[in-house]
């Protein structure tokens, strides 16, 4: 895709509870963030927009679990995660929460106009309700046996056994999670329907027409619709939440209102709200501006005539969210018949596995990313999850593939590389990149290769194929070694000072393209680097020119400084280490 549209970039928002493990990561938040960086560097008008998912019973349950109320708990709980983002480089423009004004006040919006519109209708359904607690039990409030598996701890949204999707009136011998009472019943309580079902051709066209989707984003969106789109209950008989505020919908096309009554105290189901908070973390976004700027403007990035035209919008997720993304948040935009933007690009993950399991919060298998970041740098993590990205298939994670990706690729080949230069360099001619010679056909043939390289890397990028990416970027590094040896300055300095003294030199401004080229997965380095240089890494940007030029920038007698080792290399006794504190070989 060639365009020069301004890009919107949206990854999954990770749910409230509990710190995210490196599947969430490596599916949904750090790709986005490589992308963005890219389009940042290739100097594209880039808005990346992510958020805490805050509502749904699993929230309010974990906050019970800590003894906090619920809105202390998003709170702290937000922090930790938007520092924990901070701590990887994820470089947010906005990291919003779905429990904020915004976000409510678009929620409300989107669920008046599609009243308004006949798109919600009020259905009464037999819900779970407890005696003992004095509430209804929605979705995770309610456990027991599963009709299907007969599992006997499954939840009242999904037994997490054969994974079916169930309503709590499904379960067999019923208890609350609350409480653990058994004295439960079925009562009648009013909800809102989304009728999605209606919808199913608009879709099926919009689909067909996403030539760019990947085969696992349109296989799952398809299927949906294969199995014939159902409509879907949008409310709650919860507390915390979205509130259903029927009291200011006008009549729906039939001259019906809302029963407001009936309808008092629900709140949204959190699916309902949560992809409509990429709108209203970018409202968040625009009204947090500091005093005096008028440049966030929220709008032009959603809706209207210019957001439809100038505007790019790519989302992230893991493919259990594909669903969500590709039919219910496009039917709250389309039912409104307003112009709101669309998806354009879908890039969907498989799972990212830990020794062949799942990785799971719940069981706390894996490595969670406070973890990860209290024993390595996030720059390690960053690459290994890039160029093992779980795109065409799942990938497993193991300790020894972990260790052995990082000290190849960073530490042999990055590393070594900027190392040698700069040491040999400084040994001979000094901390600056030294005078003399003329490039020859040695850097010629460096040029046309990395002019090739760079070309397919770039597009790699574009493409968001993350593996393919890596692996190129990583034979450009390649290339830096594969001259170095070939052009051997020491053995030319003996002879021939000029010679040696054009190599470092290439090599030096080999450093300055790797920095540019390296960073969006690995930004942390390229800063390093590009500081090693004197440099900004701020301050550079995506080669537009030839590469040949790219390689002449520094010129004789700029300085540098030596970098701290940038990729130590991870020991066999750390591999060991790390098997045994987070669980190694198992199911
Ligand atoms: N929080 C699910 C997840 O993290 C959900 C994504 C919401 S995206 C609008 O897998
Ligand atoms: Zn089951």
């Amino acid at each position: 895709m060639t365009t020069q549209k301004r890009v919107l970039i949206t990854s999954a928002l990770p749910y409230i509870n509990g710190i995210k493990h490196l599947g969430n990561l490596a599916g949904s938040m750090l790709p986005a963030d490589v992308y963005a960086r890219f389009q940042r560097s290739r100097g594209r008008e880039t808005l990346y927009i992510c958020a805490t998912d805050e509502h749904g019973t699993p929230a309010e349950l974990a906050a019970i679990e800590e003894n906090l109320p619920i809105a202390e708990y998003c709170t702290k709980w937000w922090a930790i995660q938007k520092e924990l983002g901070e701590g990887f480089g994820l470089s947010f423009d906005y990291f919003g929460r779905s429990s904020s004004v915004q976000n409510r006040e678009l929620t409300q919006h989107f669920a008046r106009v599609l009243w308004e519109r006949g798109h919600i209708e009020e259905r009464t359904t037999r819900q779970v309700y407890s005696k003992a607690d004095g509430r209804f039990l929605p979705d995770r409030y309610v456990i027991g046996t599963c009709p299907h598996c007969g599992y006997d701890r499954a939840r009242g949204d999904q037994c997490e056994n054969c994974t079916r999707v169930l309503d709590p009136a499904d379960l067999i011998q019923p208890r609350s999670a609350l409480s653990g009472s058994t004295d439960i019943e079925l009562r009648d309580s009013k909800h809102l329907f989304l009728l999605q079902a209606k919808f199913s051709d608009e879709l099926r066209k919009w689909i067909g027409e996403r030539h760019e989707w990947s085969p696992l984003v349109s296989s799952i969106a398809l299927k949906w619709l294969d199995e014939g789109l159902q409509d879907r209950g949008i409310t709650r008989d919860l507390a915390w939440g979205v509130p259903v505020n029927a009291e200011t919908w006008g009549p729906n096309p039939d001259g019906k209102r809302p029963d407001v009554e009936g309808l008092k105290g629900k709140v949204f189901y959190v699916w309902f709200d949560a992809p409509i908070e990429y709108i209203g973390s970018t409202k968040e976004w625009a009204d947090s501006a500091p005093a005096g700027t008028n440049s966030r403007d929220w709008k032009s990035w959603w809706v209207g005539d210019d957001a439809q035209k100038n505007v790019r919008y790519v989302e992230f997720m893991g493919k259990d969210n594909v669903p969500f993304h590709t039919v219910g948040f496009p039917v709250t935009i389309l039912g409104s018949g307003e112009k709101w933007k669309l998806v354009d690009q879908i890039k969907g993950f498989n799972w990212l596995n830990y020794y062949g399991g799942k990785f799971s919060t719940s069981q706390k298998r894996g490595v969670f990313m406070d973890a990860a970041l209290e024993i390595l740098p996030p720059d390690f993590w960053r690459w290994y999850l890039t160029a093992n990205a779980p795109e065409s298939a799942d990938s497993s994670f193991t300790w020894q593939h972990f260790a052995d990706t990082v000290n190849k690729d960073l530490a042999d080949v990055l590393g070594n590389f900027i190392n040698r230069t700069l040491k040999f360099t400084e040994g001979k001619f000094g901390a600056v990149v030294p005078e003399g010679g003329k490039p020859g056909p040695k850097e010629t043939k460096l040029a046309d290769e990395l002019e090739r390289r760079f070309g397919i890397y770039s597009v790699f990028l574009e493409e968001i194929q993350l593996r393919k990416a890596a692996q190129e970027l990583r034979a450009i590094w390649v290339l830096g070694n594969e001259y170095l040896a070939d052009a051997a300055p020491w053995t030319t300095i003996r002879t021939d000072k000029d010679a040696a003294a054009v190599s470092v030199r290439t090599a030096i401004n080999l450093i300055r393209l790797f920095a540019i080229l390296s960073a969006p997965v690995i930004p942390f380095a390229s800063e390093a680097m590009a500081k090693a240089l004197g440099l900004d890494i701020k301050t550079l940007h995506w080669p537009k020119g030839k590469i040949a030029d790219e390689i002449a920038v520094l010129k004789p007698g700029h300085a540098f400084t030596i970098p701290p080792v940038l990729f130590a290399k991870i020991a066999p006794e750390q591999i060991a280490a790390w098997e045994e504190r987070f669980g190694g070989a198992g199911p």
